[in-house]
């Protein structure tokens, strides 16, 4: 069996390489490259090559994408797919995903920004220095009316790889007594990120790719305090200056993401709700018990974390090796939830797509009498094509540290493949018959 299924990977290499001539690039992950199936004859590509993002990591995953500029949104990425090694083509993710709202509201109720729609947010992407893209290449934005930068075109999208420690490890424990085997990869990320000043305030911008298929989606807040902001009342500020002094006024960065999921090219994607309830030792049980029921989202909602709740986005085609059907995990942050608006009041949104409705609050692209957020877009439609909202917040409630510059404080989320593939997409070649089984 094992050297059939060898056999078959090289005829289809043979295939592959005499088609599409991928002479090149030679796999540099684990493992002979004969035994490693290769990519069929590359997709037409969704953009330009100035536009386009391609990368693949060490282990032998490609991650590609299409990026482009927003004046108030910033980078957007688009067409995003996933290539672990052992797929012959793509796995489509995400058709866009982008920054869909910061609201800045400050806790004396005096004022609350919406730092995209207002303050054009793109618009403030800066130049980055070589120093800050590492190891990678910082691309040209073309940026119509930039605020920071003296020309249009602005060197502010950075592509770079970066470690991130184990990928796993396994210590074997053969039934046989045969002599223990450690399995262990190191993992590497594809990083991208732009950084975009708003007024005082600077924001990081990152989309991490793993080459295990996990995407992380964060937002860091840097540069500094509002200066003018240091007179703050009793609850409502901390002093950062000496003895009582410079009270800073507290305020919430409530972050929201616009995702719009194409999984298997399909924007007909399924959302899946999961909650567990766990229940004391039944009499004659020597442990506590858990149920997980699933609850189909077949209608828009605006979604509360709670305890063991969890939510997915089902593929509505792709299914992996093993039959089950593709799907993305939401894997929230922390995040302080901000009660103050409608549209922050939830941890997500799942909204019927209308290419109107871009940014969760004060959006301006929609037909008058249209509203202008996220929460009352959620009205009862059917899910056939949803957008996924999702909301993270932060007090941010000053300390001596912030000063000066601002520490870099984080927050965001993380999307999980669940069942994309049929196995850890990065498992060994010797383990490759453990799908379901101990090996
Ligand atoms: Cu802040």
């Amino acid at each position: 069996m094992r050297l059939d299924r060898f056999r078959r990977a090289r005829a289809r290499t043979a295939m592959a390489l005499a088609v599409a001539g991928l002479a090149a690039g030679a796999t540099a992950g684990a493992g002979p490259a004969a035994a490693q199936p290769k990519a069929a004859p590359a997709p037409a590509p969704d953009c330009s090559a100035a536009y386009r993002i391609e990368q693949k990591l060490a282990n032998g995953t490609t991650w590609r994408m299409c990026w482009r500029h927003e004046s108030k949104a910033g980078i957007v990425l688009q067409h995003i797919s996933y290539q672990p090694p052992g797929e012959t083509r793509p796995i489509k993710v995400l058709n866009s995903a982008k920054l869909g709202q910061i609201h800045v509201p400050y806790d004396d109720g005096s004022e609350e920004y919406e730092d995209l729609t207002t303050y054009r947010f793109g618009d403030g992407l800066v130049n980055l220095a070589p120093g800050e893209c590492p190891g990678g290449t910082i691309r040209t934005v073309k940026v119509r009316e930039p605020s920071y930068s003296d020309s249009t075109d602005v060197k502010g999208l950075c592509t770079t790889t970066r470690a991130r420690g184990h990928a796993y490890r396994m210590l074997t424990d053969p039934l046989d007594g045969s002599a223990r085997k450690l399995y262990q990869k190191q993992g590497k990320d594809l990083l991208v990120y732009a950084v975009n000043k708003v007024s005082w305030y600077e924001y990081i911008t990152e989309w991490r790719f793993q080459d295990d298929g996990t995407v992380h989606m964060n937002v860091g807040a840097t540069g500094s305090l509002a200066p003018q902001d240091y007179d703050a009342a009793d609850g409502q500020g901390w002093p950062i200056g000496k003895g009582p002094k410079a009270r800073a006024l507290s305020h919430s960065h409530n972050v929201f993401w616009r995702l719009h999921f194409g999984l298997d090219g399909s924007s007909k994607g399924r959302i899946e709700q999961y909650d567990s309830k766990v229940t004391p030792p039944a009499p004659g049980k020597p442990a506590p018990s858990n149920r997980t029921t699933r609850t189909q989202v077949t209608r828009e909602l605006a979604g509360d974390a709670r305890n063991m709740r969890w939510w997915r986005v089902v593929s509505a085609t792709g299914k992996n090796k093993d039959g089950h059907a593709r799907s993305y995990e939401l894997v929230p942050g922390a995040t302080a939830k901000y009660p103050g608006r409608g549209f922050s009041r939830h941890d997500v949104y799942f909204t019927q797509y209308d290419k109107c409705e871009q940014y969760a609050s004060g959006n301006p692209g929609c037909p008058s009498g249209h509203p202008k957020s996220v929460d009352k877009w959620v009205g009862g439609q059917t899910l056939t094509n949803p957008v996924v909202w999702v909301n993270v917040g932060f007090h941010h409630i000053a300390r001596d540290e912030d000063q000066q510059p601002m520490p870099v404080h984080w927050q965001g989320f993380s999307l999980a493949p669940r069942d994309v593939t049929a196995m850890n997409p990065l498992t060994p070649k010797e383990l490759a018959g453990a799908n379901g089984q101990l090996d």
